[in-house]
């Protein structure tokens, strides 16, 4: 189904493949334009007029409402197309579900984030993204891989005897997991350990679905 929305992506980056994947599993089809944040795009003129942060993903409705946080993005989507459902299909599941995607967040997707961002030299002054200069701080970078570490493990033992995430159905939290475990095998060249047999499974099962394989 092709919606007329306008999707702002770099789809290389980690936060916009979280759309990208959502939209994939949904089988929606939005009208895409991209942004080049390497070269700077994101704070040109035209972009940087619709987001607050100048950041990607970025989905304009046809009011001109402009939504520039991806689970917010999620949401309205969700709400527009219930099936499949990805955020849960009642309240407890919702809940759960959310939960679980803020955890993500914190705890893998901003270690991840600190661990490449406060390291990667292209990305001098840039170590957050937005509109100002923010210096890059070494004792982050280290924080950040140190932090992503316990942050497998933890994973690993909550998948434990788990097909999903949030138990036997797919959620978005398996799309962000997954975004996240992806980005810290390029980003900060943090491979699943052998030992984490749990989170190996998963991450292989999940990205042999068809929706995944083919949007990857
Ligand atoms: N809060 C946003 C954050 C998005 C974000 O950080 N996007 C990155 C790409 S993964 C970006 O646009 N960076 C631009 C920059 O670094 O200047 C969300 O979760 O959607």
């Amino acid at each position: 189904m092709i919606m007329a929305m306008k999707l702002f992506t770099y789809p290389q980056a980690p936060s916009p493949r979280r759309i990208h994947l959502f939209l994939a599993e949904k089988g929606m089809e939005i009208e895409q334009y991209i942004v080049d944040i390497r070269a700077g795009e994101q704070h040109g003129e035209g972009f940087a007029g619709k987001s607050r942060q100048h950041t990607v993903p970025l989905l304009e409705l046809d009011d001109g409402t402009c939504l520039g946080e991806s689970m917010a993005i999620c949401r309205y989507l969700e709400e527009i197309q219930p099936d499949p459902p990805l955020l849960g299909r009642d309240a407890r599941e919702r809940a759960v579900v959310n939960e679980l995607d803020h955890w993500l967040e914190i705890n893998g997707l901003l270690a991840v984030m600190d661990g490449f961002r406060n390291a990667v030299p292209g990305l001098k002054d840039r170590a957050l993204p937005g509109p100002r200069p923010v210096p890059q701080i070494p004792e982050l970078a280290e924080r950040g891989r140190r932090c992503y570490g316990y942050f497998m493990h933890d994973l690993d033992r909550l998948l434990a005897g788990r097909e999903f995430l949030a138990g036997d159905y797919f959620s978005v939290a398996d799309i962000t997991a997954l975004v996240i475990v992806d980005f810290a095998s390029w980003g900060i060249k943090a491979r699943i350990p052998i030992e984490l047999q749990h989170l190996s499974d998963w991450h292989r099962r999940v990205s042999a679905r068809p929706t995944i394989a083919t949007c990857s």
